[in-house]
C-alpha cells in the first residue's frame, strides 16, 4: 500500500541543547540546572553527564551535522536553545557569543533549505534562577519573557516555528514532583506550582510574540507529550478511576489551561488543601494561558496502565506486549488514539506537529561497522501509518518529526539509551547512519509510506 501525505508536509528529526551540544561552559554558557543535578553524585546512570555528549556546539560538527540533515533530506528540525548560553545567570543582556551559535544553526538550516523549529525551553533553567527558587517562583515568569524577547528579537523573522515549553508535564511531574530529572525537587505542591508557572510562561510568550501580536511570521505554540493512560483493568471501576486521575495529571492539566482556560475541576479539588486552593493562580492568569497559540505541538511515545493501590495510590503497571530498550509498550494505536482525542476535545482545526516519535533500541555497529536497526524501522513504520490514519480522518497535522536526530544523552539513563536515526560514537564523535535513516529518507522523498496488506 502507498499512503502518501500532504504536499508541504513538514517531515523532520528534534534533537535538544543540553542532549547534544556539550561544551558545557563554552563562550561564557553560565551551568544550567541540568550542568548542576548531572555533577551530584548519584543522579544519573554511570554519573554520565552532558559536559560532552554530541560535541554539536563545535563548528566543524554543526556544519557536518548540518549536512548530515541534508542527506536524509529533512524539512525541518526542531533544536533548543540553552538559556544559560544566552543570559548566563538567567537576567540581563544577551551573551553576544552564546547567541552567535544559535544563529550559525540557524542560518546553516537556511542555506540548506530547512525550516528551523526552536525550542525556547528544553528544561535548561540557568542555576542562578534556581537558587531563586526557579520554577516555584512567579519571577521566573518574567526572567523567561525577557529571555525568549532576546531569542526573539535576534531571530524572530527567521524562524517560523517557536515551541515554548517542551513537556511541562516532565519538568513538573519529574522535575518538581519526583526528583528524577533537574532540579531534583519533591512533593505534589513544588510541581503543581511549577506547572502553573511553566503554563504561565508559555501563555505570556505566544500573548507577546506569537503570530497574532507580530504579524503572522512567527508562529507560537507549545509541546505537551500525551499519554493514553490505560486501566489496567478495564471492568474494575476503581482501575477507571485511578487511570482518570492520571490522565489528569499528564494530560489534561496541561491541555484544560491552554485550550480550556481552566484547570479539571477533579485536580483542583484533588489537591485543594495541599495548594491552599491553587493559591498561585492570580485572577488573570487563566485567560493568558488559554491566548490562542498558533500550532500545538505533540510528543507521543507510549501509554501509560494504572490500577489503583491501597491508600488512596495509584500504580503503574507493566506494558503488554513488544516493548523498546526502556521497557515501554511499543503501541502504534495509542497515537491514532491521541491525535484524534486532542482534536475532538481540545484543538479543532488548529495545526498540530508531532514534534517527538521515536524509541530507544540496544543498537549497535556489527563487524561490517553498520548499524541494523529494524526494529527501530518496524516501530517508525507502524506508527507513521497511524499518522497518516489521523490524517485521513481529519486531523490537521502538518508535520512529523523523530525523536531523534543523533542518539543522545538520555537524561537520568545517560548515554546508555539509543534513539537516534545516526548512532553516535561517544569516544570519537564518529557518525553513523542507521538502516532506519535510509529508511526514513526514502520515506520523506516519496512523501509517503510503503506498507504491505
Ligand atoms: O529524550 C527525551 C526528550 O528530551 C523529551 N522527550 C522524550 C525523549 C525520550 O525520553
Amino acid at each position: 500500500m502507498h499512503l502518501s501525505f500532504p504536499a508541504g508536509f513538514l517531515w523532520g528529526a528534534a534533537t535538544s541543547g543540553y542532549q547534544i551540544e556539550g561544551a558545557a561552559d563554552a563562550d561564557g554558557k553560565g551551568p544550567s540546572i541540568w550542568d548542576r543535578f548531572t555533577h551530584t553524585p548519584g543522579t544519573i546512570l554511570h554519573g554520565d553527564t552532558g559536559d560532552h555528549a554530541c560535541n554539536a556546539y563545535d563548528p566543524a560538527r554543526l556544519s557536518a551535522d548540518l549536512d548530515l540533515m541534508v542527506e536524509l533530506g529533512l524539512k525541518a528540525y526542531i533544536f533548543s536553545a540553552q538559556w544559560p548560553r544566552i543570559q548566563p545567570d538567567g537576567r540581563g543582556p544577551a551573551n553576544a557569543r552564546g547567541l552567535d551559535y544559535y544563529r550559525r544553526v540557524v542560518d546553516g538550516l537556511h542555506e540548506r533549505g530547512i525550516v528551523p523549529i526552536l525550542t525556547i525551553y528544553h528544561w535548561e533553567l540557568p542555576q542562578a534562577l534556581q537558587e531563586k527558587g526557579g520554577w516555584l517562583e512567579r519571577d521566573t515568569v518574567e526572567r523567561f519573557v525577557a529571555y525568549a524577547g532576546i531569542l526573539h528579537g535576534a531571530l524572530g523573522e527567521q524562524v517560523p516555528y517557536w515551541i515554548t515549553q517542551n513537556e511541562p508535564h516532565t519538568s513538573t511531574w519529574e522535575g518538581h514532583g519526583g526528583g528524577r530529572h533537574a532540579p531534583g525537587l519533591r512533593g505534589e505542591r513544588n510541581a503543581l506550582t511549577a506547572a502553573h508557572h511553566l503554563l504561565l510562561s508559555h501563555g505570556r510568550v505566544v500573548r507577546e510574540f506569537g503570530a497574532a501580536a507580530t504579524g503572522g511570521k512567527a508562529h507560537y505554540g507549545a509541546v505537551l507529550a500525551i499519554t493514553p493512560v490505560r486501566a489496567a483493568d478495564p471492568a474494575s471501576a476503581a482501575d477507571r478511576a485511578a487511570a482518570h486521575r492520571v490522565d489528569g495529571e499528564q494530560n489534561r492539566l496541561f491541555l484544560d489551561p491552554i485550550f480550556r482556560g481552566e484547570y479539571p475541576e477533579d485536580i483542583r479539588a484533588r489537591y485543594r488543601t495541599l495548594t491552599d486552593d491553587f493559591a498561585f493562580v492570580r485572577p488573570e492568569d487563566l485567560a493568558i494561558i488559554h491566548t490562542p497559540s498558533d500550532f500545538l505541538g505533540i510528543n507521543y511515545y507510549t501509554p501509560t496502565r494504572i490500577a489503583a493501590g491501597p491508600d488512596d495510590r495509584v500504580l503503574l503497571r507493566g506494558p503488554l506486549g513488544p516493548r523498546t530498550a526502556m521497557d515501554w509498550a511499543i503501541d502504534p494505536a495509542g497515537f491514532h488514539e491521541v491525535l484524534t482525542r486532542v482534536r475532538q476535545e481540545y484543538t479543532g482545526q488548529l495545526p498540530l506537529i508531532v514534534t517527538e516519535n521515536g524509541a530507544s533500541f540496544r543498537d549497535y555497529l556489527d563487524p561490517e561497522g553498520r548499524c541494523r536497526d529494524t526494529e527501530r524501522v518496524d516501530f517508525l513504520r507502524d506508527h507513521l501509518r497511524e499518522a497518516q490514519r489521523a490524517l485521513a480522518d481529519g486531523v490537521p497535522l502538518a508535520g512529523y518529526c523523530v525523536w531523534s536526530l543523533l542518539d543522545n544523552f538520555e537524561w537520568d539513563s545517560g548515554y546508555r539509551e539509543r534513539f537516534g536515526l545516526v548512532y553516535v560514537d561517544y569516544a570519537t564523535q564518529r557518525r553513523v547512519p542507521k538502516e532506519s535513516f535510509a529508511w526514513y529518507q526514502g520515506v520523506i522523498r516519496a512523501n509517503a509510506l510503503e506498507v504491505g496488506g
